[in-house]
């Protein structure tokens, strides 16, 4: 296992400085963020945002994310142009020592929450997920909107990609997901790359969008689409585990038999009986998830991929990035680490 951190680059207020303080960090996962979906990233944005991150004494081999473009999502005959696009960042990107690449399919929407600041017991502030207020909302009309949107999407951009997705059911997803990977694995195989991708977070359709990347059965699917190791999964433990229908603890055993995972994301989620679900701090006891249940899973499997811890709570007074604050983030990467070592000491047979 080696352990990573998520960093915004260099508008971060957490710096690099502090992150590599935290006992056992290896990698910092990052993205290049000075260009739109779809374009290329520049050889020399990539070689900065490396050396910012070796000059602190980290390592730079982990993505997250490069986006795909909408049009790749639609199946739009545009959609070659930023495929050959996507190849080619990935080409740079093996290039300059990374080695695996998070992204996800989700149409429009990137996670969705309907509270960045859902006040705990405990007096911190987590990310939440309330169903009823989700059921409301109609982003198009802008009537409500949710917190951490693309704000940049105009109205118009709305309504143009809600009325082009009325065309795209589940199955035509799939089958644009499938026009996509027939195209970059192999692309990634000749780079280095591990493509991972992440869960639909929630693992659930929104505003009548489709949503594929949702469990078990649908993981197993994209595996076959491609079945080669560079074709390979991020499992987010607070996405899929946000579904009362995905037993977590058996796609993880599942995925790491097979040795598809390749990123995982670490965070506990409490679930609410109305299918509802609020984030919380990484220990089993403050969620629904049982973490050491799965860090012995992935250790069995001796799982040699990268683990970040995924959001955490806002506690201490720190302000920032909603879910990425620095606090409660080490506090989970120091949790997960030492349950690992822990593992790693107990005699297992
Ligand atoms: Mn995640």
């Amino acid at each position: 296992m080696k352990l990573s951190f998520r960093w915004y680059g260099q508008d971060d207020p957490v710096r690099l400085e502090y992150i590599r303080q935290i006992p056992n960090m290896h990698s910092i996962v990052s993205a290049v963020y000075d260009v739109p979906a779809g374009d290329v990233w520049s050889r020399e944005s990539i070689a900065t945002l490396r050396s910012n991150i070796e000059n602190a004494g980290l390592v730079f081999d982990v993505v997250e994310s490069v986006p795909v473009h909408e049009d790749i999502k639609l199946g739009l005959p545009t959609r070659d142009r930023y495929i050959e696009n996507y190849c080619e960042t990935l080409k740079r990107l093996g290039e300059a020592g990374v080695r695996c690449v998070c992204y996800n399919f989700m149409p429009v929407f990137d996670w969705t929450r309907t509270q960045l600041d859902h006040r705990l017991a405990d007096g911190s502030t987590a990310l939440a997920y309330y169903r009823d207020q989700v059921e409301k909302m109609n982003p198009v009309t802008g009537e409500f909107s949710l917190p951490g949107w693309d704000a940049s999407y105009r109205k118009e951009d709305l309504e143009l990609l809600f009325s082009r997705y009325a065309r795209v059911d589940e199955e035509q997803l799939w089958e644009n997901l499938t026009y996509f990977l027939k195209a970059v694995i192999p692309a990634a195989e000749r780079a280095g790359v591990n493509m991972a991708i992440h869960p639909d977070d929630p693992p659930w359709g929104i505003f009548g969008l489709p949503r594929i990347v949702t469990g078990k059965e649908s993981l197993e699917r994209l595996l076959r689409i491609v079945d080669r190791p560079a074709n390979g999964l991020t499992i987010c433990t607070g996405s899929l585990g946000s579904s009362a229908q995905n037993d977590i603890y058996d796609i993880v055993e599942t995925f790491s038999a097979q040795k598809r995972i390749h990123f995982m994301h670490m965070r506990n989620v409490r679930l609410l009986k109305d299918g509802s679900f609020e984030e919380s701090a990484h220990f089993s006891a403050c969620g629904s998830l049982d973490m050491v249940r799965i860090m012995k899973i992935l250790h069995k499997n001796h799982f040699d991929g990268y683990m970040r811890p995924d959001h955490g709570r806002m506690i201490w007074g720190e302000t920032g990035r909603p879910g990425y604050g620095l606090y409660d983030r080490a506090m989970g990467a120091s949790y997960l680490t030492g349950i690992w070592e822990a593992l790693e000491k107990t005699e297992t047979d």
